[in-house]
């Protein structure tokens, strides 16, 4: 089964309707919103909210691991540019661009296809969005072709403070769901230094230590994952488990394409 699948397409919606085509299956492991691009100040929500100017200053500031003088930063220049200088009318502001990038992205997302969300998501928000064909799994299985497929979605605590952060417990219960599976489609690689360094941003990003155990234990042909943008590795193998990230589409706007 000829199979393409892709991670954290941060709103790279023009290259997304053509990534299913020759595929039988389509997968997409989120990350689907552009809330900061680290590459283009000018691009993203907080761009628009706050100015290409303040935004590179805000992403400097989150490259030194300065989290709190970059909160206090945003804060101050919102209270700055708003009418009302409410940190409430910023959520506002916010759900209104999201409101548009899944509009946009939704309507660029091939069908049929499988989807979990990544930790820039808000899946609460996704059924509204899902057109005829989307999938929306988390914590669940899909059989296709005689495999069954497990997914699990979000990622966990990080000093990002993503929106779609989960609780560890919580994200265990549902690595945990999906039982023995041939394949796992996950947004977050499992906690291993070579699958959750970036060697661009030189920092290790959070895997997940329920999904290593999960691996371990069945032994799934393969476990498919994204959110590490530029990892040290980006295939090893863990047992007879063949872990692959499958890329940062924004960056490749190409699908990873496997047989399955
Ligand atoms: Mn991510």
């Amino acid at each position: 089964m000829r199979t393409h699948v892709v991670s954290d397409v941060h709103m790279a919606s023009a290259d997304l309707a053509a990534a299913a085509n020759g595929s039988e299956l389509f997968v997409c492991l989120g990350d689907l919103l552009l809330y900061l691009d680290y590459d283009d100040p000018t691009q993203g929500a907080f761009a628009e909210m706050m100015g290409s100017e303040n935004t590179a200053q805000y992403i400097a500031l989150r490259l030194d691991k300065k989290w709190d003088e970059a909160r206090a930063f945003a804060m101050a220049v919102w209270q700055e540019r708003s009418a009302d200088g409410d940190p409430a009318s910023r959520m506002g502001a916010l759900i209104e661009i999201v409101e548009r990038q899944y509009t946009e992205l939704f309507e660029a997302m091939p069908t049929p296809a499988l989807l979990t969300p990544g930790n820039v998501d808000l899946p609460r928000m996704w059924p509204q969005y899902l057109r005829e064909g989307h999938q929306m799994l988390d914590g669940e299985v899909a059989e296709v072709g005689g495999l069954r497929l497990g997914f699990v979605g979000g990622g966990l605590p990080s000093p990002y403070r993503t929106p779609n952060e989960i609780d560890p417990e919580e994200f265990g219960r549902k690595v945990a769901a999906l039982g023995a599976v041939d394949v796992i489609f996950s947004h977050i690689p499992p906690a291993v230094p070579e699958l959750t360094y970036d060697v661009i941003s030189r920092r290790l990003e959070v895997g997940s230590g329920a999904l290593l155990a999960a691996i371990q234990q069945t032994q799934p042909r393969f476990v498919m994952f994204g959110h590490v943008h530029q990892p040290l590795k980006s295939r090893m193998r863990i047992g007879r488990t063949e872990c692959i990230n499958v890329g940062h589409f924004r960056a490749t706007r190409r699908p990873f394409v496997i047989d399955l």
